[in-house]
């Protein structure tokens, strides 16, 4: 009996997802990861670590989530619950393109 009860404690461990959070560095110009994966209920941080003082914003078009333009130490998180493909660049800079995937 204590190791059916034990079994059945471990299959439910394992089958329990932890929310987790995942940090994204922006540099100079960069965010790092560009691609970003991660699983529904999982948070993203965005870290301004710019070693040129250099403002910037993370900016979804669609609206979904977007930041105050980020003074060098400053940080913006999101939490994603809905899978999909989650594009965002930095008005300020447009070429600084990331991509956030849930899945
Ligand atoms: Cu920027």
């Amino acid at each position: 009996m204590k190791k059916l009860i034990l079994t059945i404690f471990l299959i439910l461990i394992s089958t329990i997802t932890f929310a987790d959070t995942l940090k994204v560095y922006i540099a100079d110009y960069v965010f790092l990861p560009k691609i970003a994966y991660i699983r529904p209920g999982d948070t993203i941080i965005w870290y301004n670590y710019s070693r040129m003082n250099m403002p910037h914003n993370v900016y979804n078009n669609h609206g979904i989530f977007r930041s105050k333009v980020m003074k060098k130490g400053s940080k913006f998180s999101h939490k994603f619950n809905v899978k999909g493909t989650y594009e965002y660049l930095c008005t300020l800079h447009p070429k600084m393109i990331g991509k956030v995937v849930v899945k």
